[in-house]
């Protein structure tokens, strides 16, 4: 969580900066304990995990490098989308990570089909999937069908969504009918849970039970953790939309300054170990992106232009 928080400060500031950071800026301020605890429960070379736009905690708790995120953000020929994509459109297939393609909904059917397809050959053992969606994702059709899929097929699939009260400036109330989204769980024949997003501790609790499920063989596991996004839908964003009774709410919590009281108060950490931790990340972080920024852009030239190469020509290659 304070990685990932200290790694999108950066990030808020260089694209203020102006100058390296291509694009937008997407960042999970306020979501970093529900993010968090899902990412630990899932394993790198196991699991398959297709993250949103506001999931860099779970990234980093799958075991995304600090450098990817940069890389990509600058355009960096060396990052793992080779500057084909950018910001946030980043992953690692191989490891289990597919790039995000759209945040809200195209995700569903890929890491569904991913666990299909490991069904088909033989080789999907005890390993989930997860899939990390807002809840204005949830009124998309490709929601409802790849769903709809794991649940017909009872796939391991573990779909979080994050109901940060606003899909753009879109409220709750013009987004879904039903009185909370984890009813939409019996539709679809699925196990649902509600948490409040905030609370690492419960959503701990609720990613273990779901996860343990998933992989015993009970189907998908629809999860709704409740919170508010505390930054704009991306960094050009004010969120002027969010009226101020609401971020003064429970749920307009942040969920760094929770936990940190919670984590004192229960003697998981000392205080003087948090502290290191801060400084020891904001040397990982600035090493990150010194690094990132002195690497090239893609040269055209160098490119060998096939879409599922990875492989970047050598000068005789190229010339050839
Ligand atoms: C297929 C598609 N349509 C539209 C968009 C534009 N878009 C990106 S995010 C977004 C709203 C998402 O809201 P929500 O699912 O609640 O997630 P949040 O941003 O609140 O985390 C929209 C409309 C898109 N990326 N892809």
């Amino acid at each position: 969580m304070l990685l990932a928080r200290t790694l999108e400060d950066k990030l808020a500031h260089l694209y203020r900066a102006g100058g390296r950071v291509v694009g937008g800026v997407y960042l999970g301020k306020g979501q970093e304990a529900y993010s968090a605890a899902l990412g630990v429960q899932l394993q790198r070379g196991r699991d398959v995990f297709g993250p949103f736009i506001r999931d860099q905690a779970a990234r980093l708790a799958f075991g995304e490098p600090i450098l990817d995120t940069f890389r990509t953000y600058f355009g960096s020929v060396l990052g793992p989308m080779r500057a084909r994509d950018g910001n946030v459109h980043r992953g690692r297939p191989k490891e289990g990570m597919p790039a995000m393609i759209s945040h809200i909904g195209s995700m569903m059917g890929v890491v569904a089909g991913m666990l299909f397809s490991r069904r088909l050959q033989g080789t999907l053992g005890d390993s989930v999937g997860a899939v990390t969606i807002g809840e204005g994702g949830t009124s998309t059709g490709a929601f409802h069908e790849g769903l709809n899929l794991a649940a017909v097929e009872k796939l391991p699939l573990i779909v979080a969504v994050t109901n940060n009260q606003f899909s753009y400036s879109t409220p709750n109330n013009r987004q879904f009918a039903c009185k909370d989204l984890v009813d939409r769980a019996i539709g679809y024949g699925v196990d649902g849970y509600s948490v409040d997003g905030t609370d690492l501790a419960a959503s701990l609790m609720v990613f273990r039970t779901a996860v343990r499920r998933a992989r015993e063989g009970h189907g998908p596991q629809l999860i709704i953790g409740s919170l508010l996004r505390l930054t704009g839908h991306g960094e050009h964003d004010d969120s002027s939309y969010v009226p101020d009774a609401l971020r003064q709410s429970a749920l307009g919590r942040d969920c760094m300054g929770v936990t940190e009281a919670f984590v004192r108060e229960h003697e998981w950490v000392a205080a003087a170990e948090v502290d290191a931790w801060r400084t020891d990340f904001r040397a990982q972080v600035e090493a990150a992106v010194s690094q990132a920024m002195k690497e090239p852009g893609p040269d055209p030239f160098k490119e060998s232009w096939r879409a599922l190469s990875s492989a970047i020509l050598t000068e005789g290659q190229w010339e050839a």
